[in-house]
């Protein structure tokens, strides 16, 4: 199979999880943010990725990547176990459609104010050499198409922040009851998603592409991602990437 990807997306994130978790081998095709319109339109009419390309056709969007490769999974590994299927479903779609869109302008709003080497160095990995010699040169302007597409301003990002600490704060009353995954004993797609949304603001090491290190993010965005890994549903989030983001489904479910 084939995932096009923008390889710092969180979506994608998730697809690349959802597909190492279900032991497909894969092949990723980056692209930089707008280069890769021209990959994804033919199988995407909202042009976003994450696309998995496979036998019978084009699966777009995270969620439904996810579906497509539970189907493949034995029951004691599905990712939407059929007797929590509806919560899962419903936490997974309002980490993806609330906590993800926040954490991504959030992302876009610090990165951008770099110099475009240092944000080619993290985003570009994988893309084809000929947008990272082209990117730079149109950096001004994707960086205001960007800005425009994202609706970034400092009242989003101040508004943003908030969602973004409410629904940690949700995450973290759930988990009170001392269960060790969001539905209960078992890790689910709920997991996936909320780690992978929750993710820009945390910088784990073992994201599908190499993260900088909080120390070495941008000064003004240290203090939230301090704040927020150190907050009981960053350290949930965190323990999820350790524990879960590089082992098949088998073997997790054989897991102790
Ligand atoms: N609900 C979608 C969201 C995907 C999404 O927002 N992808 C972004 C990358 S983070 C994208 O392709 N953006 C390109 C654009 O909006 O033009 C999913 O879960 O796959």
């Amino acid at each position: 199979m084939r995932l096009i990807t923008i390889p710092l997306s969180h979506y994608c994130e998730k697809a690349r999880w959802g597909l190492v978790y279900a032991g497909v081998d894969y092949v990723e095709e980056a692209h930089l943010q707008v280069f890769h319109y021209a990959a994804v339109r033919p199988h995407s009419s909202r042009g976003m990725v994450p696309v998995l390309i496979t036998e019978t056709g084009a699966i777009a969007d995270s969620t439904a990547i996810l579906r497509f490769l539970d189907a493949r999974l034995p029951d004691a590994c599905k990712l939407y176990p059929e007797e929590q299927r509806k919560e899962v479903e419903a936490l997974e779609d309002h980490f993806d459609e609330t906590l993800g869109v926040e954490t991504r302008r959030w992302v876009y709003f610090h990165w951008m104010s770099l110099p475009a080497r240092e944000v080619m160095k993290t985003a570009g990995q994988g893309a084809p050499l000929w947008e990272l010699r082209v990117a730079p040169m149109l950096f001004p302007l994707l960086r205001r198409f960007l800005g425009s597409r994202l609706a970034i301003s400092s009242i989003t990002i101040e508004q943003g922040l908030k969602v973004i600490s409410a629904t940690f704060d949700e995450v973290a009353a759930r988990l009170g009851d001392g269960r060790p995954y969001l539905c209960g004993s078992r890790f689910s797609a709920a997991d996936v998603a909320f780690a992978c949304m929750a993710a820009p603001v945390l910088l784990p090491p073992e994201y599908g592409i190499l993260l900088p290190t909080p120390e070495a993010a941008p000064v003004q965005a240290r203090e939230d991602i301090r704040r927020f890994r150190e907050h009981p549903a960053g350290q949930f989030a965190l323990r999820l990437f350790r524990d879960h983001r590089r082992r098949a489904a088998v073997s997790s479910a054989s897991a102790p």
